[in-house]
């Protein structure tokens, strides 16, 4: 089933049109209200009134995350408070959060496009679908439970953590379509075997995983745990939170919901925009965001777009699953890596389960990497040498595949902190903090 066919199907061209008409009130709009926009399209000589055709976006500023957090909280709304009915915030590992606002309409767009992104995943009015993601500042929760709500699914407000009980719920009510980070969904299928459960013997049948990176490997063993379908959608709390974009049941990339946003590929070091087809940062410009509207997001989120029309007749164009930040590459002594690597060598070693952390360090002047993985309990034995051996394999399958001289350290099983939202992958004790933000 297509949500709205009229937008999700649109010929291309009028897609085009119509992108061209909200991006110059958006432009126009900004321009208007936002001395912070209003300052920085002067200082590149640009004003709304040079947009002509969509392609010349390029020639305005980008807004980057310290923008939002300079102008914190409402510097870029666009609205009075009084029309601004909803907030949210995404905070960091450092400083401040950043602050969006919703005006009603925008609420009700948020609806509409989270409807639609899980119509595509496949959630029905047949659904019973369960919100494990935090309710709170963070836009998970909220984002997919009133779109879930509006396609009649039964909505679960489960909230994140409290595992045995999400499991207990899930028995119990017979949920069908679990909502979470991937990770999380992981977590879950380990405790439900702790419950002494088969996770694959209860009646879910689908996963909308989203908010984290996470590889095709995954996905495959998520599949396998529980006995479903997993699918991937992608948002960010800038722009709106979940609904800017979601699979169908093709696994041919997501559908992007263009008449809400623009969607640009560009080179992250460069700025110079690319082509379909090539990968790079995601840059997002929201077309009928009324509250905050943001011009050139970089999301520092690595892509690529799909124009070519989908099987499942859809014309959007679509993204292919994210493989990382251009902020969490990680240098080892010159050597580029990103986590997203790591883990699908890490997924494709059966003997080791599927949650891990990775801490990057120096010693003296030079950079080391340690995987930390756990045995899969049942081959657990407690014996050196046989621990030896496992690590050994990870540690030259690493190697193989990564050219990546990494140490492996093997845990106890399910000593790796498990999280409730977005797993911490990796500690670089290089940088400030510890933790990349
Ligand atoms: O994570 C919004 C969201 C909630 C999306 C629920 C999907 C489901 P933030 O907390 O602001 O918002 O984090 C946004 O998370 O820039 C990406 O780096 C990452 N991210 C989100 N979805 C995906 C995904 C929400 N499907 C940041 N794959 C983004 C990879 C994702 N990374």
């Amino acid at each position: 089933m297509i949500w709205n066919p009229r937008y999700e199907c649109m010929d291309r061209e009028e897609m085009r049109a119509l992108q061209l008409t909200r991006l110059k009130e958006t432009l126009n709009r900004v321009y208007q209200r936002v001395p912070f926009y209003r300052d920085r399209f002067d200082s590149c000589g640009v004003k709304p009134s040079d947009l002509e055709k969509l392609e010349d976006i390029s020639k305005f500023p980008f807004t980057v995350k310290n923008h939002l957090r300079d102008n914190y909280p409402y510097g870029l709304f666009t609205l009075p408070l009084k029309q601004v009915v909803r907030l949210h915030a995404s905070s960091g590992t450092t400083g401040k959060p950043i602050v969006v606002g919703y005006s009603r309409k925008d609420l009700e767009t948020w609806v509409e496009l989270v409807a639609r992104m899980v119509t595509l995943a496949g959630v029905t009015s047949e659904d019973i679908a369960q919100v494990s993601f935090g309710y709170g500042l963070f836009t998970g929760a909220f984002g997919l439970h009133y779109g879930l709500e509006r396609v009649g699914a039964t909505v679960v407000p489960a909230s994140s953590g409290n595992s045995e009980k999400q499991i207990m719920f899930m028995k119990d009510f017979g949920t069908t379509a679990l909502v979470g980070t991937p990770s999380y969904c992981l977590h879950l299928a380990e405790v439900a075997v702790e419950m002494g459960i088969d996770p694959a013997s209860l009646p879910l049948r689908l996963g909308l995983l989203g908010s984290e990176a996470w590889s095709e490997k995954m996905r495959t063993q998520l599949e396998k745990a529980w006995g479903m379908k997993a699918t991937d959608n992608y948002g960010l709390s800038e722009v709106m939170g979940p609904g800017p974009s979601g699979e169908c049941g093709h696994n041919n990339g997501m559908h992007i919901a263009e008449d809400h946003f623009l969607f640009e590929v560009i080179d992250p070091e460069t700025g110079a925009s690319l082509d379909y087809g090539q990968e790079g940062e995601i840059v997002i410009t929201t077309l009928t965001k009324e509250a905050m509207p943001l011009v050139r997001y970089r999301t520092r989120d690595i892509s690529v777009l799909y124009p070519d029309r989908c099987v499942c007749g859809r014309t959007t164009t679509r993204m292919r699953k994210v493989t990382g930040r251009t902020d969490d590459m990680l240098i080892i002594s010159g050597v580029n890596v990103f986590p997203s690597q790591i883990e699908s060598v890490l997924m494709s070693i059966e003997d080791i389960a599927p949650h891990y952390q990775i801490v990057v360090d120096k010693k003296g002047f030079l950079d080391y990497i340690e995987v930390h993985v756990e045995p899969v309990p049942e081959r657990f034995t407690g014996q050196f040498r046989d621990l030896q051996v496992l690590e050994e394999k990870v540690r030259r399958k690493l190697y193989s595949v990564l050219s990546l001289s990494a140490r492996v350290r093997l845990l106890e099983p399910k000593s790796l902190e498990r999280s409730t939202g977005k797993a911490k992958r990796v500690i670089d004790k290089r940088s400030k903090g510890g933790v990349q933000d």
